[in-house]
């Protein structure tokens, strides 16, 4: 059985767009996942810890057949792989990636809440969403705009590019 996931990602050191390119490479290059829609790049302005360098934000959805802790797994290694260290909490990180849906499931477990809580509020998070969202409800009864306008934040969330999974070359500009 698969489960339709959408996870988020984001990096705001160094080659930031090698970072994505590379973390999208890893998450998908393991059996049990398959990548459905990868999100346009944007460039945000960071939310929380202000003072520190503007993300590249994305999104992208995935099949898999990974349980969630496996993903969440999963994921951690990729970003550990890449080498992220956790330096100042909300700080500056070279890739971070949450998991936000996962199917229709509600996971309350210590290490991993899902939908992830704090996606409701964050344009970062749901601006790239609406790029690869499969259809069906969201959340509840309100629609992602509805979301996305509540932020507040949607000029902090700036188109950039698009990333090119296969050459690596560089994103176009729009
Ligand atoms: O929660 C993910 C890390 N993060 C981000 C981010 O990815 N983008 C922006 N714009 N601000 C952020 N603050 C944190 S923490």
């Amino acid at each position: 059985m698969t489960v339709l996931c959408y996870l988020a990602l984001g990096s705001n050191v160094g080659a930031r767009e090698q970072y994505l390119r590379e973390a999208i490479q890893a998450l998908t290059a393991t059996p049990g996942i398959r990548l459905i829609a990868v999100s346009k790049v944007y460039e945000t302005d960071p939310v929380g810890y202000v003072d520190q360098d503007a993300f590249l934000n994305m999104a992208i959805a995935i099949e898999t057949e990974l349980s969630p802790t496996e993903l969440l797994e999963h994921a951690l290694s990729v970003e550990q792989t890449l080498g992220r260290v956790r330096l100042i909490r909300w700080g500056p990180r070279v890739i971070d990636i949450d998991i936000i849906l996962y199917g229709n499931e509600q996971i309350d477990l210590p290490n991993l809440q899902i939908p992830h809580p704090a996606m409701k509020e964050r344009a970062f998070v749901l601006v790239p969403l609406r790029d690869v969202w499969q259809g069906g409800t969201f959340l509840d009864t309100e629609s992602m705009e509805e979301y996305i306008h509540r932020t507040g934040d949607e000029k902090g969330v700036r188109i950039w590019g698009t990333l090119d999974l296969d050459t690596g070359s560089a994103p176009t500009e729009s």
